[in-house]
């Protein structure tokens, strides 16, 4: 029900050519060099080496793509595709080896010539500061201590990049700290984010992670308004799926509204009045951490767009014996969500074709995010001024799963999943007027996918992981003529500077 159809109304509709397109990655799923020039081990590189098993095909990020000794060639292949915006993360630990402690002259050095480069390229930087790469000696995001010491590394990334970066993103996805599927079933505590390997998970790391990283956006934010006013922008990158009831039946509407109050509501306390949502407060009552009225007023406003890595959509249905039985009751197993989603219709088939057997949460469901783009803009978080989905993407079996390299070039599920996507954000743009004003494609080149290692692919090119070379998959080419054809941002050419000014 939730897969695309022909739409009359694409036929005349267009970007404008401010609308920002491009490719997102992350540092430790395509860099490598994972011991090289100084940097300092992060929470992956522990998970992955000293977790043997977490990885489901023992795989690590040591080398991946080498795109730490391959950007050039990476942002030039971009620049003469025309691909106008990269957003990349940068990895704390090869600024800030040890966190907080002494810096790492070589990582800075690094990424001077990465942003140089992009530059020069024509290739316009969208910089995430945390995705999940961390180092860790302490609690990380459950111990009030790293908000300093995150905050002295966005302030240092920050003041020395500013010039050349328009779009900031603090956090990738706090949502990750946050997610009940990360913990439960018991025993699963290798979260990703706050590095819950060592640490023992449950409902309170989830809330003290939660708290710690809307107080630490928020600083940083604060400062950035007040040290660059109108130079870039910047907010974090939220992850969510569209939901719909499985049926018209209060219980399940309300298992939809409680979808998104705990994915979205949780932490979106900038768009409201600073505060968690009441149905979040309502539901864990004193387990719940309170934001004084000086922290809620410094979370007010502290994003400057709404950034949303959306996939996919499920069906909402009501856990067994009633949402509000279960958020009344705090040793109920789905507390505190109490709601449940499916990716199967009522009738037992997908929402939309499925992407590769080990992403068994991803759907291609085109449809669902033109829905979402509305409920979020409109219903959610009215006072939201423009949407960027920071990433969307769609994963395809692997060689050895299905052998014939040309199969994986001519990646056609993902393209009709690009094909559905772009238009459904185009529709939701110029029909519904929805005013989302960007979208990033996960990924540059096939990734280290954390928990599924190499075992799954994301990338719009593909990575021969023995020469390194990267190969442009269909879905690339559908990509850039879907934005030939609709407009948007274009690439301005190679040839700008950006050491001048250092
Ligand atoms: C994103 N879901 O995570 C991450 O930002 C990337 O690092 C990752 O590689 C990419 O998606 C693909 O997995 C998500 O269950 C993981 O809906 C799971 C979901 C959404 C996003």
């Amino acid at each position: 029900p939730l897969v695309a159809s022909s739409d009359p109304s694409l036929e005349s509709a267009s970007l404008p050519n401010d609308f920002v397109w491009g490719i997102a990655a992350s540092s430790y799923q395509i860099e490598g060099a994972a011991k090289d020039e100084g940097k300092g081990p992060s929470i992956w590189d522990l998970l992955a080496h000293r977790n043997y098993g977490s990885v489901s095909d023992n795989s690590t990020g040591d080398i991946v793509g080498s795109h730490y000794w391959l950007y050039k060639q990476d942002f030039a292949r971009l620049a003469k595709l025309g691909v106008p915006y990269f957003s990349p993360s940068f990895s704390w630990p090869r600024f800030f080896p040890f966190g907080n402690g002494p810096l790492n002259q070589e990582g800075v050095k690094h990424y001077d010539d990465v942003i140089a480069n992009m530059v020069s390229n024509g290739i316009k930087p969208a910089v995430t500061l945390f995705h999940w790469a961390l180092f860790n000696s302490y609690g990380a995001w459950t111990d009030p201590k790293i908000i300093d010491d995150f905050f002295n590394y966005a302030k240092f990334v920050i003041t020395r990049y500013d010039a050349y970066v328009p779009i900031w993103y603090t956090f990738n996805e706090p949502q990750y700290c946050n997610w009940q599927y990360q913990y439960y079933p018991a025993g699963n505590n290798k979260g990703i984010y706050p590095a819950y390997h060592n640490i023992t998970g449950g409902l309170s790391a989830r809330i003290a992670c939660s708290h710690y990283t809307i107080l630490a956006h928020a600083k940083v934010a604060k400062w950035y308004h007040e040290e660059f006013k109108g130079r870039g922008r910047i907010t974090f990158k939220n992850s969510g799926n569209y939901y719909e009831g499985n049926s018209t039946s209060t219980e399940d509407l309300d298992a939809v509204a409680r979808n998104y109050e705990f994915v979205l509501g949780w932490f979106n306390g900038c768009w409201r009045d600073g505060d968690y949502s009441p149905m979040i407060k309502e539901t864990l009552g004193s387990l719940l951490p309170n934001f004084t009225q000086a922290e809620k007023d410094l979370i007010k406003g502290s994003c400057d767009f709404f950034a949303i890595d959306a996939y996919t959509g499920y069906l909402a249905t009501a856990v067994s014996g009633g949402s509000a039985a279960c958020a009344a009751n705090s040793s109920h197993p789905a507390f505190p969500e109490c709601a449940s989603s499916s990716s199967l219709a009522a009738d037992g088939f997908p929402l939309g074709p499925s992407a590769d057997n080990e992403m068994s949460w991803l759907y291609s469901t085109p449809v669902g995010i033109r829905r979402f783009l509305n409920v979020i803009t409109k219903d959610l978080f009215p006072t939201v001024p423009d949407i960027v989905v920071s990433e969307f993407g769609f994963a395809e079996p692997f060689e050895g799963q299905q052998t014939k390299l040309e199969n994986i070039l001519w990646d056609l599920r993902r393209s009709d999943y690009y094909q559905g996507f772009l238009d459904n954000i185009l529709l939701a743009k110029t029909v519904d007027r929805v005013n989302v004003t960007g979208i990033f494609a996960w990924s540059i080149f096939d990734n280290f996918e954390w928990f599924s290692g190499n075992q799954v692919k994301f990338g719009v090119q593909y990575l021969n992981a023995t020469s390194m070379e990267r190969v442009p998959k269909a879905s690339l080419f559908q990509m850039l003529n879907w934005f030939k054809t609709k407009g948007g941002a274009t690439h301005p050419g190679v040839g700008g500077n950006a050491t001048a000014a250092r």
